[in-house]
């Protein structure tokens, strides 16, 4: 698992994407030191003030961090039964009546950013701290949104790269910690800890079936998903977008046959992030698409036959947790579409977006 479609040969792969790879097999490691820090961490002192389940909980950020608010809020919903929803850091810049209407006073945002220093998210902050509204930060490297609320996550991640690898999985796990602890789910923080080893486990089986199913170049790509799966769909399209230049689009997979799968071909790749909960229908998706012609790409917790024969590459993880926590391993199955471009180096972007004005 991840690892890089493209003309060029393995070798010259390596090198160009060896900091990308580097951080994608390092996970394990990553995911257990961000636990052992969150076991460590008294995470009461981050809450709102009065009773957090009488909050509206919104998730803001922006790029990679926006689809994990999305991926936070739906963890929220499902473990703790708060109501919650994501923004982008620019719809409360832009529209803030409709996001932070003065008649909700009980809205407790969560402010997600890698690097802290993102203008977008920054000037979110600087809005709720005039508005007198508390909110929490969940970031890597702290900096100035550490220093816009007492209430900061600082996770021990050092990510020099400039797609979000080890920042998103472990900001993620994170917030689900935060949501299972505050729940009483003592169940789901177990099951957080037994992914790491979980994910050594995958590499050793799929990590060499991807490398070779990784050699193919494709015209387009699309990837996906349905439920909470659906974030982790978009941000392995910005992946391949940001890492190979690559135009990929995500859908909720019923919704791609409601005219998307015109573009399907033998040249386009659909990726199929299948949830326990909706496998019938949503696979019944990917039996189609294999059908009509295009290469399939497909990851489950389980696969029946049938389904698993429509995909040229199928992934089991076989998780024994639940659905929700497994959705960090769905993410690390993801590849950066190669065409003899450096994914550690993304065209056009920085590690940091500052907008001016
Ligand atoms: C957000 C972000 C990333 C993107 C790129 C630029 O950063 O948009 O999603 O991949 O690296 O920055 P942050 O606010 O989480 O630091």
């Amino acid at each position: 698992m991840g690892t890089y479609f493209g003309s060029e040969s393995m070798e010259n792969q390596m090198k160009a994407g060896e900091r990308t790879l580097r951080e994608i097999y390092g996970q394990p490691a990553v995911w257990r030191r961000c636990l052992q820090a969150l076991a460590n961490t008294n995470l009461d002192i981050l809450m709102p003030d009065k009773d957090p389940f009488s909050f509206q909980w919104i998730f803001v950020g922006c790029g990679t961090s926006y689809y994990l608010a999305q991926a936070a809020a739906a963890s929220f919903k499902d473990l703790a039964a708060v109501p919650a929803n994501a923004v982008p850091a620019s719809e409360i810049l832009l529209f803030p009546e409709l996001h932070l209407p003065v008649w909700n006073p009980t809205v407790f945002p969560v402010l997600i950013s890698r690097s802290g220093r993102t203008s977008e998210v920054l000037e979110v902050g600087e809005v709720l701290k005039e508005r007198g509204i508390q909110f929490l930060a969940v970031t890597c490297d702290g900096n100035e949104l550490a220093e816009l609320t007492h209430r900061t996550l600082k996770l021990p991640v050092v990510e020099e790269s400039t797609v979000m690898t080890s920042s998103f999985s472990s900001m993620l796990i994170a917030l689900q910690y935060i949501a299972a602890k505050f729940a009483g789910r003592l169940d789901f923080i177990e099951a957080l800890n037994a992914l790491p080893s979980e994910l050594n486990r995958l590499f050793e089986l799929y990590a060499s079936q991807t490398e070779d199913f990784a050699r193919q170049s494709f015209e387009d790509v699309t990837f996906l998903a349905q439920g909470p799966l659906y974030p982790i769909a978009e941000e392995v399209s910005l992946k391949i977008m940001e890492s190979s230049s690559t135009y990929a689009q995500f859908f909720h997979s019923l919704e791609f046959r409601h005219g998307p799968k015109s573009i399907v071909s033998e040249k386009v790749l659909v990726g199929c992030l299948l949830s326990e909960a909706g496998f019938a229908k949503e696979s019944a998706v990917l039996i189609e698409m294999k059908e009509l012609g295009a290469a399939t790409l497909a990851i489950a917790n389980k696969f029946t036959p049938a389904v698993r024969s429509s995909a040229d590459l199928a992934i089991e993880l076989s998780l024994g947790v639940p659905e929700l926590a497994r959705l960090v391993v769905y993410l690390v199955c993801y590849f950066g579409l190669q065409k003899g471009l450096d994914p550690d180096s993304p065209r056009n972007l920085s590690r940091v977006v500052t907008l001016a004005g």
